[in-house]
């Protein structure tokens, strides 16, 4: 079901195996008979090294913080994400495959255990964003059951689901409200951003396959419908938009967030699913943005926002998130310009160790000098590898764990950066739940070689879920 990109994983690999070209250097899985045994040994012992941080971390969530959301490493406590009542045990359901994936199966059943006896999302009384609830939660626990086979785990995404569905199907154009209270039903946020009304097809459209239940990948399509079909002549969409009139709230175009998934819906909803109206969609919009936002600044490629109706550029700030668009841009056929702008994301790391949430490349420097253990860089190396086999990205992968390791690391697990700019920096504290799904799962496939990873054909999420690829033993 991969679609026939030019240079899609399993095309590129494929070609290459089936000419029988030397494949050194490859993705793990690929042909590591040609991979110099002492390249693959020191991959092999950073894989472990991965996997011990996060076993670490694991047992002080366990030891401190267990079936709450979240854990917080320096004081030793936890918090919850959705409702500061009723957690929903978030951590375990995004670690859920990367367990899986690292062969931790103690850890893993001790966490199913937990979410068939407890888990009740159905009882948080507070208003939850549906894109997060989806991300999260529905992709955490389908990607949970792709990996186990595990029945309870498909049964509450798909309770799950049925709390965001009405999101879509009372809204008047489709696209859906931005949050629902589980506990009432209760809907609002007539007024969305693209992100949280886009980034929702590949959970959606998974759980429909599984299910047999066409209305949840419908609903998705039809909000990326409803936002497409409201595209400025020059092809760009905004940022923000009432659901309920359709009138653009925010008429920035940008890669940016609140926008960026938004685009990586479109690609992933026609990579899992083949669907051609997804591919042309995010081919139009994709050749605007190239068109009218990506600029060489400083002697890198970078993307600025631009007004939608008049493509007048209206700013250089922008955020660590939008560093994942390297690893789109190459998946989707662009990657000369997703190398490009790759490179100009380690540009930043001559003038900051890690990634600062927030940088203005007109200026060169942070403008929010946090950083929430986010993924997005090594997702793109991470990417970016898989389809070009350049051992350039996992070196570059490397170099950030060696160093978000030495900022984050401490006694009881990994923590975020309150500021990257301060020597020592000075620490958060909190070990974010997609740290559990993303980078350390991205870290971990690069140098692991892993058994029960398909290299040459899967599918990762927004959330770093895999809902393709598992070997299962
Ligand atoms: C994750 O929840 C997802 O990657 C999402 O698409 C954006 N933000 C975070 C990580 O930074």
């Amino acid at each position: 079901m991969r679609a026939p990109s030019p240079l899609s994983r399993r095309t590129f690999l494929g070609t290459l195996a089936l000419s029988g070209v030397a494949t050194a250097g490859l993705p793990g899985g690929v042909a590591n008979a040609a991979t110099p045994a002492s390249s693959a040994r020191r991959w092999h012992r950073v894989a472990d090294d991965v996997r011990d941080e996060l076993r670490h971390t694991w047992r002080s969530y366990r030891r401190f913080a267990w079936g709450h959301d979240q854990l917080l490493p320096v004081s030793g406590g936890y918090s919850e994400f959705f409702d500061k009542k009723h957690p929903v045990g978030l951590t375990i359901v995004e670690a859920l495959d990367t367990l899986y994936l690292m062969g931790l199966d103690e850890e893993l059943a001790d966490g199913i255990g937990w979410i068939r006896d407890n888990l009740d999302f159905a009882g948080v009384d507070a208003d939850v964003q549906v894109f997060e609830t989806n991300i999260r939660m529905v992709g955490g626990l389908l990607s949970g059951h792709l990996a186990t086979g595990e029945r309870t785990l498909l049964d509450h995404a798909r309770m799950i689901a049925d709390i965001l569905l009405p999101c879509f199907t009372t809204s008047p154009t489709g696209m859906p409200y931005r949050l629902v209270n589980p506990r009432t039903g209760e809907i609002s946020g007539n007024v969305n951003v693209l992100a949280e009304i886009g980034t929702i097809i590949a959970e959606f459209g998974t759980l429909s396959r599984l299910v047999h239940d066409d209305r949840y990948y419908n609903a998705a399509k039809k909000a990326l419908k409803a936002v497409y079909d409201r595209r400025s002549p020059l092809d760009l969409v905004g940022s923000g938009i009432n659901v309920e009139t359709g009138v653009w709230t925010d008429t920035s175009a940008r890669i940016d967030p609140p926008v960026d998934s938004f685009f990586e819906y479109l690609w992933d909803g026609w990579d899992l699913f083949h669907d051609h109206d997804l591919k042309r969609w995010y081919d139009n919009l994709t050749t605007a943005i190239l068109r009218r936002e990506k600029e060489r600044y400083g002697g890198h490629l970078w993307f600025h926002k631009a007004d939608m109706m008049t493509g007048a550029a209206l700013g250089r700030e922008t955020s660590e998130l939008t560093a994942f668009y390297a690893g789109l841009l190459g998946q989707s056929g662009h990657l000369r310009e997703g190398e490009a702008y790759f490179d100009a994301w380690t540009s930043v790391l001559r003038t900051y160790p890690l990634l600062p949430e927030g940088y203005d490349y007109g200026t060169g420097t942070a403008t929010d000098k946090g950083n929430q253990l986010r993924p997005e860089y090594v997702d793109s190396a991470f990417n970016l590898w898989l389809i070009t086999g350049r051992e350039v990205y996992r070196e570059r992968a490397y170099d950030y764990y060696l160093t978000q390791k030495r900022f984050s690391r401490v006694a009881n697990g990994w923590t975020v950066v309150a500021d990257v700019t301060t020597t020592p920096p000075k620490l958060g504290d909190l070990t974010s739940g997609y740290w559990w799904s993303e980078q350390m799962k991205y870290w971990y496939l690069m140098f692991a070689d892993c058994p029960r990873f398909d290299y040459r054909d899967n599918y990762l999420s927004t959330e770093g879920d895999v809902f393709k690829g598992f070997i299962r033993h």
